[in-house]
């Protein structure tokens, strides 16, 4: 397994302090509802007061996202010994402030706007990301197997532009880990027949089994935009091929994937963000042993124009329906 430390930023003890104190006095606003307007504009607020070192992380990442596109912010203020049990339900979200929510939402709006979908944990912006008893062989994030490369909710129109994870507390045998892989790496290695297969709309991407609701999307190309430097659109567990050249290319894409993978074994403080456009996620295996102590990451999508989504936003809220 390749581990890398790259593209990982780390904060000064005064501004995780700093970066504390200020998550903290959001926290009586709306009574800590991290979904009231009030509390997205006092996060807003808020944000504006972050050390400049964080902002600029953030900032420098949303111009570009490198050629990795993803990136780890380590040391936020988790403290992890007063952390309470991991939860295990797979429904299990944050919908009131703490510190660690409250430090995801802060960064959410740095980047662009915090939203979340209906069907998936009832629409929370802060969800629980954490292994479920009985869910081991799920493709998805309450399973412990390995969890195939996927770009975030490819199906949907408007998927997020950035995927923020959290690491509250490591698993057991510290072995779970997130895997990026690039397709600004991938691309001067995928020969032109494949390029041409992947730009083609000979792909189907289905609804991941945590939306429940066996949507499909219409045929789409895995890749647009720019052939220098693409947009990337697929899920390795939920993308069907209709053609077999695009078969090809997929298999293609997923040894690819695979060699250019880094993985990160997140620790407590560290905060992942995925470029949802050029780079896809996933995980390695781990043991969970649902003795409370187990993985749990908290997860927060953003989207960089809002505008957009307004149709499928009601009362231009943050829950795309
Ligand atoms: O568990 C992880 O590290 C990633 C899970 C994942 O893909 C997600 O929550 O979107
Ligand atoms: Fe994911």
């Amino acid at each position: 397994m390749l581990l890398t430390t790259a593209d990982t930023n780390t904060l000064s003890p005064a501004d995780v302090d700093h970066l504390r104190a200020l998550a903290r006095s959001v926290l009586p606003v709306a009574r800590g509802r991290l979904d009231a307007p009030l509390m997205i504009e006092a996060c807003r607020q808020a944000a504006a007061e972050t050390p400049a070192a964080f902002r600029r992380m953030l900032r420098s990442f949303l111009r570009d996202s490198g050629s990795r596109g993803s990136m780890v912010i380590s040391g936020l203020p988790v403290d992890e010994d007063s952390l309470p049990c991991t939860p295990r339900a797979s429904t299990s979200v944050q919908l009131t402030g703490t510190v660690p929510a409250l430090l995801l939402m802060l960064a959410a709006v740095e980047l662009g706007e915090p939203v979340a979908y209906l069907p998936e944990k009832g629409g929370a912006l802060v969800q629980d990301v954490v292994p479920v008893e009985g869910k081991e062989d799920f493709q998805g994030n309450a399973g412990s197997v390995l969890l195939d490369f996927h770009n975030e909710n490819a199906f949907h129109v408007h998927r997020p532009d950035y995927v923020m994870l959290l690491c509250l507390r490591a698993d057991h045998e510290r072995v779970a880990g997130l895997r990026t892989s690039c397709i600004r790496e991938v691309m001067p290695f995928l020969g032109e027949e494949h390029v041409a297969a992947l730009s083609a709309p000979e792909f189907v991407t289905s609804a991941p089994p945590s939306f429940g609701t066996g949507d499909r999307a219409a045929p789409a190309p895995v890749l647009t935009g720019s052939p220098e430097d693409p947009d990337m659109c697929v899920d390795l567990s939920a993308t069907e091929p209709l053609t077999p050249r695009a078969g090809r290319a997929l298999e293609e894409l997923r040894r690819l994937f695979d060699q250019f993978a880094q993985t990160v074994l997140l620790r407590s403080g560290d905060l992942a963000i995925v470029d949802n456009r050029v780079a896809v996620h996933g995980r390695t295996a781990f043991r969970p042993r649902y003795d409370g102590a187990d993985r749990w990451l908290q997860r927060t999508f953003v989207v960089t124009d809002f505008r957009r989504s307004r149709l499928q936003r009601p009362g231009d809220g943050h829950v795309i329906v």
